[in-house]
């Protein structure tokens, strides 16, 4: 079986075609699933699509495929966001769905690309229900959600939300050294372009994306789906420990300069601080490079990165400068040079509190316990809910998995979320 057959076969197998009704469609969302599982797939069963790479794009060229065939006005701004609109009956501001179809490196099927067939799947449940949205709906791919390209994520949503800077783009140099501005040129854009996919924010009414929880509650409490309350902001640094290479031979332990101890004390002190800021702070060391890396030659520089994320704003903040203390105090206590850069900087955000309630009551409509639940990964929803309305609905991980090939979320979980999204989004047509 290729990749595609076996995750649409994994996917359906068990699954109960009763929840396929008012035109969401099980099998459909499980085919989609699959065909954009294939892109840039790992031998593993993961997935690599980095933001503006050729897998990227070509997951965005199936997703325009599938909005042109469900009678989507198809366009793509000059930051590579796809959008697919449907026009209302009456004029007005949108109403915007979706999420991002990058991944981490060796990343998961369903982190984005379930978000973005969620909003897809509402219109085309729409279209074979005859139901006509009140208002102008679009279903939006925001492109480089996750950073791996450049280290800084969230650059389509950034940039439609106008909170993309010249200082964020001038960092973003990829792993071959390319400037972001190269790499939007080879995508087919250019850098003016990108300033020009700055939205009207009074063009969207609200903004709410579907997104797998990547945590345990949901499946904790036996919930397909639970209502975010409010996400946690990310600040992500570049940490360099600068020392002096030297032979391991021949060089006594006392006469070092070694950058990989001065960058593995730090690394054992970044995993005690977040506990002493608050229970919801976490830090994490998830690049590590080495120079010149060889076995005999203590290394002369380590450059890492860190996460550093947290709800309070001010207690993360706190945690950030504690972090970059421990670091310049590595630096001294092993004698070697250290620098910390911010390559990103997001505040966290509380759901609106209207659109919170309302989906509660979307999914107390489906007879289901309505869960709050904090996100502690960061989403499109906290870069455009900082100019408009905006919510979350997350939908049951197993076992928390993501980021990781084992990701996994039940089909009946993902058809369930659909459904709530529907309701959610047609009680907004409906208000004044
Ligand atoms: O990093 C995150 O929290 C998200 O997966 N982009
Ligand atoms: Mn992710
Ligand atoms: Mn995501």
């Amino acid at each position: 079986m290729t990749g595609s057959e076996s995750l649409f076969t994994k996917l359906t197998a068990g699954y109960d075609e009763s929840l396929s009704r008012g035109g969401v469609d099980g099998e459909r969302i499980a085919q989609r699933l699959s065909e954009l599982s294939m892109i840039g797939a790992s031998p593993d069963g993961g997935v690599t699509r980095p933001g503006y790479s050729a897998e990227e794009k070509q997951a965005k060229q199936v997703v325009k495929s599938w909005m042109e065939q469900s009678g989507l006005q198809v366009t793509e701004d000059g930051a590579g966001n796809v959008i697919g609109r449907l026009e209302g009956i009456e004029s007005g501001p949108a109403i915007l769905s979706g999420s991002h179809v990058d991944s981490v490196p060796n990343g998961g099927d369903f982190d984005g690309p379930l978000g973005v067939i969620a909003a897809l799947e509402v219109a085309e449940a729409w279209r074979e229900t005859g139901y006509e949205p009140r208002k102008p709906y679009e279903v939006v791919v925001f492109s480089d959600e996750e950073g791996t390209r450049f280290g800084a994520g969230l650059t389509g949503s950034h940039a439609m939300a106008g909170q993309l800077t010249e200082e964020e783009t001038n960092l973003k140099v990829d792993s071959e050294g390319k400037s972001f501005e190269t790499v939007i040129e080879e995508y087919g854009s250019t850098l003016p372009a990108v300033w020009r996919a700055k939205r009207k924010m009074s063009e969207i009414e609200l903004f709410v994306e579907l997104h797998i929880e990547q945590g345990k509650l949901l499946e904790k409490h036996g919930l397909s789906v639970g209502a975010v309350k409010g996400i946690a902001g990310p600040v992500w640094m570049n940490v360099t420990f600068e020392g002096e290479a030297g032979h391991a031979g021949n060089t006594p332990m006392d006469d070092r300069r070694d950058s990989m101890v001065a960058a593995s004390h730090f690394i054992h002190m970044v995993s005690t601080l977040p506990r002493q800021f608050s229970d919801t702070a976490v830090a994490t060391i998830g690049k590590l490079n080495v120079f010149p890396n060889g076995v005999n030659v203590i290394p002369q520089k380590v450059e890492l990165t860190v996460d550093i994320r947290d709800i309070h704003e001010d207690k993360r903040d706190a945690l950030v400068e504690a972090i970059i203390e421990a670091a310049e105090q590595s630096g001294v206590s092993h004698h070697v040079d250290v620098t910390c850069q911010k390559t990103l900087t997001v505040q966290p955000l509380l759901v609106n509190e209207k659109l919170l309630t309302d989906m509660k009551e979307s999914i107390s409509e489906f007879g289901m316990e309505p869960m709050e639940l904090m996100s502690g990964a960061g989403h499109d929803a906290m870069v455009v809910g900082r100019e408009v309305p905006s919510a979350m609905l997350f939908v049951q991980s197993k076992k928390g998995i993501s980021h990781n090939p084992e990701e996994w979320t039940d089909l009946s979980h993902c058809v369930v979320g659909i459904h709530v999204l529907k309701d959610f989004i047609e009680k907004q047509m409906e208000r004044s």
